[in-house]
Order: C-alpha cells, then sequence, then structure tokens
C-alpha cells in the first residue's frame, strides 16, 4: 500500500541526518524532495542524500535470503535461512561456548536496532564478544569527551551556533566533502565576521575556504595542540578565573605542554611558529571560540591523547561550557552518536551505562527481566574482534558493516573472516563481506521503515516509513524477533520500533544519554529532541500514550513540566561528579609507524563526495560511480617526478601488510612527504590492504591516518 503524499524523513547516510521528503512517483519508486522546515540542512542535500533512492531499487539490492550450497551463494526460503543460522550458532556455542560467538554491528542503525542488538548479543546468545564500526569512527574523541566532561555527545551544542562564534579551529575535518550542507554554517560564520583555521595535511575544499591553512605533518596534531597552548601561556592567555572555578588538573597540563617549545613543535609538524602564533592570536582575540574535530586527529594509536590536548585549549582559555564556544566532534555515520549509546559497544549497556558497574547492571537487567549475574562483562574492540575470529571467535553475526573493505590490515581481516566456522550477515546489497557468508539476509532500508536516529548534534529525529519494501525482505528487528525464537528466548524482541524505543526509554532512564522524555509523537512533532531528555511527571514517564495514532492534544504536552530536551550541555556545570572539567595531562609521542629507509612516505586515507564509507550503497548508484569512479593516489608533484609518475599513471602503494595499485592523481594540494588514498573500493585499490591496525590504548581505534609506505612506479603501465 503506497502512500499518496510526501513523508518527511531523513538521509539514509551521514550524521547529518538531512531531512527530506520522500514523495512517491507513479512507477511505484520515490523522488526525493525538498523539506525546508528541518533547520540542520534547510532543504540543502548533497548528491549521495538526491540519490539515495537508487539503492531501493531491485536492480541493484538483495531481496531473497541466500544460503551457502556446494561453495555458492543460492537463494533459499526465510526459514531455511533463519534455521540456517540458528544452527550455526547453536552448534559454535555448543562445541566452544558463548564467547565464540561474537556480532559485529555498525553506526548506521538506527537507535531500535543497535539498542536490539545489545540485547540480542547479551540475552540470546550470552557472548560478551560484540563491538561495531563506530569503533573505527569517533571512538577516540568520545573517549576524550567523557574524560574531561563526565560526558560524550560529539557536539554539547547544536550546528546553529557555529555562524555565531568568534573562530572556529577544524580540525582534520573535510566537511565541505564529509557533510556538504554543513559548509553553509562555515560560510555564515566568515559573513559574521568570524574566521576559520583549518588543519589538514591536504588543501581540501574545506582548507581553501579556511583564513589561515595549517598542513602539519599527519599524526601530530598533538604536539601542535601543545605547541599552542605552551604559547597561550607564553603570552598570558589564560583565563584564570575560569581555569579556577570550572576546571581540575590545569597544573600537570600546563607543564607537560611547557615541555613543548613552539621551534620543537615546528620540527615535529612541520607548521612554522609563525603559523602557531598566528593561531593562537585568531583562537584568542574574539570574545567566543570554537575547536571541532573530526577524523583527521582522531583515527591515531594516540586519538584520545590528541583530542585531550585540543580540549584542553577551549579549557585553557575559558571557552568550554560558555555560549557560542566550546569544544565539539563531527560524529560520522547517519546513527553514529545515538549508535554508541544504547549497548552495541564492547563495554556497555543502553543509556551511555558501563557494564562494569553494578547498578547499571541491575537496573538493565530488571528492564530485559533477567538476572543481572547473567550479563557478560566487557568484550573485544572492533578490531581485536575481528583479529580474533577463526581462533577464539568461531562464528559472526553481523548487521550494517562491510569490513572487507573498511577495517584496517583488510587482508589479514579477509583471511581472518574466511577462516570462521559460520558467518551470517543482514544487509541490503551482497557486500564484499557478504559475499563471504554462509547466509546472507536481505533487510528493509531507512525509506520502508520507521525509527529514531541521533544525529551529531544529539538531536533524537525521527526516520519515517515512506515505502512498502518489496516481497522478500525483512526488517533487522524480524530477523532479531526470529532468531531468538529459535535460540530459545520467546519474549523481549518485539519487531514494532516504536515498541522497542518505548523499552529504550526506560533502559536509558537515569543514564547519561537518558531519553526516557523522548516519545515517537514528540518526535514526529517537533525537528528533534536533543538528549538528555529525562521523563518527568507530566511527560512521557510511563510512555503509555506514545502512539503515534493516539490524538494530538497529548495530556503530557499541556502544562509546562515536559522537559525540553538539551541543545546546550555544559552551561552551568559539567557532568563530572564535582562539575569540573578535567585537563588531560598528554604529552607528544610518535605515530606506531615511523616512516624510515624502506618505507619513507606517510600514508593518510579519508573520503571523497561522491562516495560513502566502504561503497556497499553508493558504489550501486550510477551518477556517484560517474563522478567518483575508482581509487587514486593522491600525491606532490616533487613525489611524482621522483618515480616518473605523470597524471593518471597507474603507481603502487606498498606497506609492511601489503600493496595496492590506484592512477596518481597529482597535486600540489599535499605535503611531499604524504600521500593520500580515499578508502571506498575493494580490490587492487582497496587502501585499507595498507593501513596499520595499531590502536589506541583508551579507545582502540586503528591508526587509519597513518602509516609507513613506499610508492612506486608500476612496470610497463601505460
Ligand atoms: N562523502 C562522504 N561523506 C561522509 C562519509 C563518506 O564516506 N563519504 N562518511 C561519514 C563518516 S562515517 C565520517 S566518520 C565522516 C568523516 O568526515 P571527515 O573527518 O571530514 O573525513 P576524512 O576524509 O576521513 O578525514 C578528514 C580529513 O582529515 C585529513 N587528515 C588526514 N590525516 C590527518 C592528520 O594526521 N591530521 C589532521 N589534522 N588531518 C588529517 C584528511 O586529509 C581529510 O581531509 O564523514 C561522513 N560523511
Ligand atoms: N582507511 C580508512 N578506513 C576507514 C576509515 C578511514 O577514514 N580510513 N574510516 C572508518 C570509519 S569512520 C567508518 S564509520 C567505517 C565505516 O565502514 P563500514 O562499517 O564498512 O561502513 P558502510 O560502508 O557504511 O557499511 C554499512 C553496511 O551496512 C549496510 N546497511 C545499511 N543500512 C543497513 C541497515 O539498516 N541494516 C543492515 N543490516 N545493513 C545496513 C550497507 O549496505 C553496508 O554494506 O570505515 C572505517 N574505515
Ligand atoms: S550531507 Fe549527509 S545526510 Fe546530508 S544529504 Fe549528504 S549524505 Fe545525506
Ligand atoms: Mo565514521
Amino acid at each position: 500500500m503506497q502512500q499518496i503524499s510526501a513523508t518527511p524523513t531523513h538521509c539514509p547516510y551521514c550524521a547529518l541526518q538531512c531531512g527530506m521528503n520522500l514523495t512517491p512517483a507513479p512507477d511505484g519508486t520515490v523522488e526525493v524532495t525538498e523539506r525546508a522546515d528541518f533547520p540542520v540542512n534547510r532543504g540543502a542535500l548533497c548528491g549521495k542524500g538526491r540519490t539515495a533512492p537508487a539503492v531501493l531499487s531491485s536492480r541493484v539490492r538483495l531481496t531473497s535470503p541466500l544460503v551457502r550450497r556446494g561453495g555458492d551463494l543460492a537463494p533459499a526460503t526465510w526459514d531455511e535461512a533463519l534455521d540456517r543460522i540458528a544452527e550455526g550458532l547453536r552448534s559454535v556455542r555448543d562445541a566452544h561456548g558463548a564467547d565464540a560467538l561474537g556480532v559485529f554491528g555498525g553506526g548506521g542503525l538506527t537507535n531500535e536496532k543497535a539498542y536490539s542488538l545489545g540485547k540480542f548479543a547479551r540475552v540470546v546468545l550470552g557472548t560478551s564478544q560484540i563491538d561495531y564500526n563506530g569503533r573505527f569512527c569517533m571512538s577516540s574523541a568520545a573517549a576524550a569527551g567523557m574524560k574531561a566532561f563526565g560526558v560524550d555527545r560529539g557536539l554539547p551544542f547544536p550546528l546553529e551556533d557555529i555562524p555565531r562564534t568568534g573562530c572556529v579551529i577544524l580540525v582534520g575535518s573535510n566537511l565541505a566533502e564529509t557533510m556538504p550542507p554543513a559548509l553553509r554554517y562555515l560560510t555564515e560564520l566568515k559573513e559574521n565576521g568570524g574566521t576559520l583555521v583549518v588543519i589538514d595535511p591536504r588543501r581540501t575544499r574545506t582548507a581553501e575556504q579556511a583564513d589561515l591553512h595549517l598542513m602539519p605533518r599527519p599524526g601530530t596534531d598533538l604536539a601542535l595542540a601543545l605547541g599552542l597552548l605552551h604559547l597561550i601561556v607564553a603570552e598570558g592567555r589564560v583565563d584564570e578565573e575560569y581555569v579556577r572555578e570550572r576546571t581540575a588538573g590545569w597544573e600537570d597540563a600546563r607543564a607537560a605542554a611547557m615541555a613543548h617549545w613552539p621551534e620543537y613543535v615546528e620540527r615535529i609538524t612541520g607548521v612554522s611558529v609563525p603559523e602557531l602564533r598566528e593561531t593562537v592570536r585568531l583562537f584568542c582575540e574574539p570574545e567566543t571560540a570554537m575547536v571541532l574535530t573530526a577524523r583527521g586527529p582522531e583515527q591515531q594509536s594516540k586519538g584520545t591523547d590528541t583530542v585531550g590536548a585540543w580540549i584542553n585549549l577551549t579549557l585553557a582559555t575559558g571557552r568550554a561550557g560558555r555560549p557560542l564556544s566550546g569544544y565539539g566532534c563531527l560524529t560520522g555515520q547517519g546513527n553514529g552518536q545515538g549508535g554508541r549509546e544504547h549497548g552495541q559497544k564492547a563495554d556497555q549497556l543502553p543509556g551511555y551505562r558501563k557494564l562494569t558497574d553494578p547498578a547499571a547492571r541491575r537496573h538493565v537487567a530488571e528492564v530485559w527481566g533477567v538476572d543481572p549475574d547473567s550479563l557478560p562483562g566487557p568484550g573485544r574492540s572492533a578490531y581485536e574482534l575481528l583479529d580474533a575470529l577463526g581462533t577464539d571467535v568461531r562464528a559472526l553475526l553481523l548487521m550494517a558493516s562491510n569490513p572487507v573493505v573498511s577495517a584496517p590490515r583488510a587482508a589479514h581481516v579477509e583471511e581472518r573472516i574466511r577462516a570462521l566456522d559460520f558467518l551470517a550477515v543482514c544487509d541490503v546489497v551482497l557486500s564484499e563481506t557478504a559475499a563471504l557468508a554462509d547466509v546472507v539476509l536481505p533487510v528493509t532500508q531507512w525509506a520502508e521503515e520507521t525509527g529514531t536516529m541521533t544525529n551529531l548534534e544529539g538531536r533524537v529525529l525521527l526516520r519515517r516509513r515512506a515505502l512498502t519494501p518489496p516481497d522478500g525482505v525483512r526488517s533487522d528487528l524480524e530477523v532479531m524477533r526470529e532468531l531468538a525464537d529459535r535460540l530459545g528466548v520467546e519474549k523481549g524482541f518485539p519487531t514494532d520500533p516504536e515498541e522497542v524505543f518505548e523499552e529504550l526509554r526506560r533502559a536509558s532512564a537515569g543514564g547519561a544519554a537518558d531519553y526516557s522524555g523522548i516519545t515517537y509523537r514528540r518526535l514526529a512533532e517537533e525537528n528533534g529532541v536533543f538528549w538528555p531528555c529525562p521523563a518527568t511527571d507530566a511527560g512521557g514517564g510511563d510512555g503509555e500514550d506514545a502512539s503515534l495514532d493516539t490524538t494530538p492534544d497529548d495530556p503530557a504536552r499541556e502544562g509546562d513540566t515536559v522537559h525540553p530536551g538539551t541543545p546546550r550541555l555544559f552551561l552551568d556545570r559539567f557532568a563530572t561528579e564535582d562539575g569540573r572539567a578535567r585537563f588531560a595531562p598528554v604529552t607528544h609521542r610518535a605515530i606506531a609507524e615511523e616512516p624510515d629507509d624502506e618505507y619513507p612516505v606517510l600514508l593518510t586515507t579519508g573520503r571523497v563526495v561522491s562516495q560513502y564509507q566502504s561503497g556497499a550503497q553508493t558504489r550501486r548508484v550510477d551518477e556517484l560511480n560517474a563522478a567518483a569512479p575508482g581509487p587514486f593516489v593522491e600525491l606532490h608533484p616533487h613525489l611524482a617526478a621522483r618515480l616518473g609518475a605523470a597524471e593518471g599513471d597507474p603507481v603502487a602503494v606498498v606497506s609492511r601488510r601489503g600493496r595496492a595499485v590506484a592512477p596518481a592523481r597529482i597535486t600540489t594540494g599535499i605535503r611531499p612527504d604524504t600521500v593520500f588514498m580515499p578508502f571506498h573500493w575493494p580490490g587492487e585499490g582497496r587502501a585499507n590492504t595498507l593501513t596499520n591496525p595499531a590502536l589506541d590504548p583508551t579507545s582502540r581505534m586503528p591508526e587509519f591516518k597513518a602509516c609507513a609506505v613506499r610508492v612506486e612506479a608500476v612496470e610497463g603501465s601505460v
């Protein structure tokens, strides 16, 4: 049954979660139309969002379960496929114990799915071995934010505050390509007289907008931030009163920074002392200022310390927790924020609770109707889990990730996946990882199902169903329901997303990420609600009238006792026990793999505007492939000349982990000691064949942004 009018909903891809309307077309497909009332993007969309319906087409998606028979994947009925998965998981558990079962989730899953997946792992499978691709994304910023502020919400203020601040230092974000409609916030900042400093080893489309662009050597952002703090102290720009009243740990952080002389920092980073001084001037002179980080400084084996050092700058200058100021992380995946709050992370329970906290275990166990002692402890982080496949972990259920393309040291990860006794994948397309599975389940997509997403601002949104899914597909929630049934758990896995959300509200109540005052009804009426949003007596405390179908004059909305949500955090106090923010006492250290004679060049990796992540979805869209047809190696003319490579010639990039080949793209917009590859493609040009899985000790984030390589001309190339 097709709906006839436009349905207001949100894009399937990145953390901006742009609003869009979906309008049915006569041929049964849907058309994307402008939804100007949603404040984040005000109708603007990037090419990926605009073309997203192409992936709904049965030409490119899966519409039947697949089961491996005699070496090949062949269509099967849902019953056969689900039985095979239940049998595969049960036999591994019987032979090797529950911790031999692994679960791998994704930051693209709705809150309802991520919540259910964490519950499924712990209650149905009884395994501790669950983690997700968000570990590869913003985990370092999350860890640093947690340490400094006592809570991790990517942006503690809405995007609309950005144009009204005095200066933005944007560290390792290429948002002109990764969140194009958000570029507007930076343009408006400049129109309002604010300044923009961009820190990126490449002159990206974003860096082109900057008043000042610093091009540090990859992996040296920690030294850079320490050098800036040194200058802030030396120039007497510390906000002493703020430091005294709102922070703790300044003396140690100050001492650490004072050991990082500007000249020393210049030698490490390649950023000159005058540039450092100019950055400090631009940041300190205006009344208000912000530091925003993204994957550049975060995807490092010292990402947590690095973000800590950038937060230190906002504390020393009295910016954090003040209006139009502070630190924020630009989270990446569609539900990168919500997906890290409700329990698909190895050490976590819903509401951003810790799995090791006895009170948290009791609370969640009660909501789940299980014995707290039955909940397993923390498991391995994403890369460690993938590395243990085929040895300690023998069967894997994977939902919403494509690690064969996106994991570090991907050839090794692919080999570990092949060594599994049993692999089941739920996906909308036959991804490179799904192609290795024993069973593939085809699931419904964004436009075909309702659910909530939490965008990079901490704004909880309702993504609405706009059309009927094709025959043959089922939702991830239905998959979990069916598998739970087959594994002997008959209750607790509803397939109606609103019912799941009602349970999530209760599970999150009282936690850091408290959603208990948010209802589907509210989300349908408001342009999202920012967490924390605790239930009040009047507002959604019991959730009994939360249905979208009930009358609009909700008694819970009358009066003034409904919690309005929290767009801005920390204005009165930080979320630590004593209300003070914590400085990070950090010192610089080298990347895990410094260049040497054999591997003299640095490789860094990232994204292009027209492909998304592992490309599983966007490589199936003709228009996007025409714009970004394949991998490339971006390199400086000096390096190209040494190789004798011309524009478009295939070049080989070799690291200790493997070799990749892709056409050269020659540009003066990159440091001569560095090459860049986007990671969206499998096969010969797969960037992750090369990357180093050295992990940050706290966040367990791999070092995607810096490893040692050599670059070679390819013999016999045209
Ligand atoms: N088009 C597109 N948009 C996306 C995505 C996508 O795949 N494609 N993915 C989404 C997701 S999940 C994420 S996480 C975000 C990521 O969004 P971004 O963080 O903006 O993306 P990246 O390209 O990974 O990295 C940003 C920049 O970091 C720079 N960089 C590399 N090494 C360093 C370093 O050592 N220090 C510094 N300071 N900078 C460095 C790179 O040159 C690059 O320009 O994008 C989201 N949006
Ligand atoms: N070298 C290098 N590698 C990187 C990075 C980098 O900067 N450099 N960035 C890292 C980052 S930040 C990230 S976020 C990861 C992302 O890398 P991946 O985890 O591989 O992300 P996607 O390609 O988005 O994979 C999502 C998969 O889930 C499917 N899918 C989409 N929606 C649903 C759904 O609702 N249910 C189910 N079951 N499936 C769904 C899609 O079709 C796709 O196959 O890559 C990381 N890898
Ligand atoms: S910026 Fe992100 S959310 Fe917006 S249309 Fe593009 S991919 Fe979708
Ligand atoms: Mo990400």
